[in-house]
């Protein structure tokens, strides 16, 4: 096995200077203020020896993949593979087939939706369920069969602590019930939500459920297997590796009973003006060049997590949100929006007579990055009936002090509109 560049997989103990050490850029100011990332569920910041494998790959190592029978495209093969082979031991899933590279969750989704509806697998009327807290991303795919294969959209009801209403999804299942697609963290509210019970009970009347795990991988061990999800999906970029490269995962059964998505180079066996065969999973599914730098770039990223304990960087990250969340409920006039009681480190908030927008811009100035806006959960917002919120999403590299920053940015945006 040719050695992976910067491939770390010693065991390495929680050590905050060390790991903020890792993000180079941590280190920049700006507006003359030391940076304070707090947008880490939009996209987490890069560590080192992600960027640098990517250099390296671009440098020493560059050739297209399954095609060439020459060193470099050998090389760059088993690289591409090798990250394939580290996405399966992420996701604990039972074969490195089951992963399918896309570009991110956006992707993952939209394969899944298209791929069922041209294997017919919807007949009219029938239902998917989603909930209320959906991204854009899990919402849009669908309804694009509500369109095409007149299916119905039903939707779990959410709580006004911003948890799902599960008796309500108990009630929603039917003999319609044809598929579930759920997101395991809310990127705008933060709530954990019971994926392993809805799979469950899911499985009972035989529904698949598809886990969009864009903020869950980042946050939590994730274990396809225990969850027993149909599909699971990730971005790799939220998860401290490069923009462009995600992963789809899928049940053997699952993933041969869909058609290709796309067609072109590398998924196909042979091709005639009269009839193509399509190669196996989870070739089937990767049609043209794929985003070889980005897999190695994720490969490497998977590494860097691996090489500490994944529930001492949950718990970490769980301390950094109680810390802050007792922080900005101090603040008088704030109002945290999502109070479920099981939360992942994202805090969506509000501040009495100040719109979110302004708060963004002016807490920028202090150097602090937080996204505002609807984080495109539009139904969602409409659900709290507000047009936007300020939202600060943590990584196991943020510090207490970054939430004091904040708290003090905060408080002179109150003083600025008194
Ligand atoms: N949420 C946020 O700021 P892509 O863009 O394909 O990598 O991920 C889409 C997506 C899907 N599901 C969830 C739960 C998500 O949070 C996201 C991306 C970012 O919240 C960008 S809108």
């Amino acid at each position: 096995m040719i050695k992976q560049a910067a491939a770390i997989l010693e065991a390495r103990k929680f050590n905050l200077d060390e790991i903020r050490n890792d993000f180079p850029i941590l280190k920049r100011t700006v507006n003359g203020k030391q940076l304070v990332y707090l947008d880490n569920a939009a996209t987490s910041q890069k560590p080192q020896c992600v960027i640098d494998s990517i250099t390296r790959y671009y440098s020493f190592e560059n050739a297209n993949i399954h095609r060439g029978l020459y060193f470099l495209s050998e090389i760059a093969t088993e690289f591409y593979e090798n990250a394939r082979l580290k996405a399966k031991e992420f996701l604990n899933a039972i074969s490195s087939s089951e992963l399918i590279f896309v570009k991110g969750t956006t992707e993952a989704i939209n394969l899944v939706a298209a791929s069922l509806s041209r294997a017919n697998y919807f007949k009219e009327g029938d239902e998917v369920i989603i909930s209320h807290m959906e991204h854009h991303a899990n919402i849009v795919p669908w309804q694009f069969l509500v369109e095409h294969d007149k299916i119905k959209l039903k939707v779990i009801p959410i709580t006004d602590e911003g948890e799902l209403d599960m008796e309500a999804f108990k009630l929603m299942l039917n003999d319609k019930t044809k598929f579930i697609s759920v997101v395991h963290i809310s990127n705008a509210l933060g709530t954990i939500n019971p994926v392993k019970e809805i799979i469950t009970l899911a499985h009972r009347k035989n529904i698949p459920v598809f886990v969009d795990g864009a903020q869950s991988a980042p946050h939590m061990k994730i274990d396809v297997q225990d969850l027993d999800c149909d599909f699971y999906a990730l971005s790799g970029h939220k998860a401290f590796g490069p923009t462009g490269i995600g992963v789809l995962y899928g049940k053997t059964e699952m993933l041969e009973m869909l058609p290709p998505y796309q067609g072109g180079g590398d998924m196909i066996r042979t091709v005639t003006f009269e009839k193509t065969t399509y190669d196996d999973i989870p070739h089937k599914f990767e049609a043209g060049t794929p985003n070889i730098a980005g897999s190695i770039g994720f490969g490497t990223a998977i590494d860097y997590i691996n090489q500490f304990d994944r529930d001492e960087l949950t718990k970490y990250e769980n301390e950094l949100l109680e810390y802050a969340t007792g922080s900005l409920n101090e603040i008088a006039g704030l109002r945290i929006i999502g109070n479920a009681k099981k939360k992942a480190s994202v805090i969506s908030f509000v501040i009495d007579g100040i719109h979110p927008y302004d708060i963004g811009t002016i807490i920028d100035t202090d150097g602090i990055a937080i996204r505002t806006g609807h984080h495109c959960t539009q139904p969602l917002m409409e659900r709290f009936k507000l047009p936007a919120t300020a939202r600060a999403s943590f990584a196991f590299y943020n510090t207490k002090e970054e939430v004091d920053k904040l708290v003090q940015s905060l408080l002179k945006v109150k003083r600025m509109f008194a």
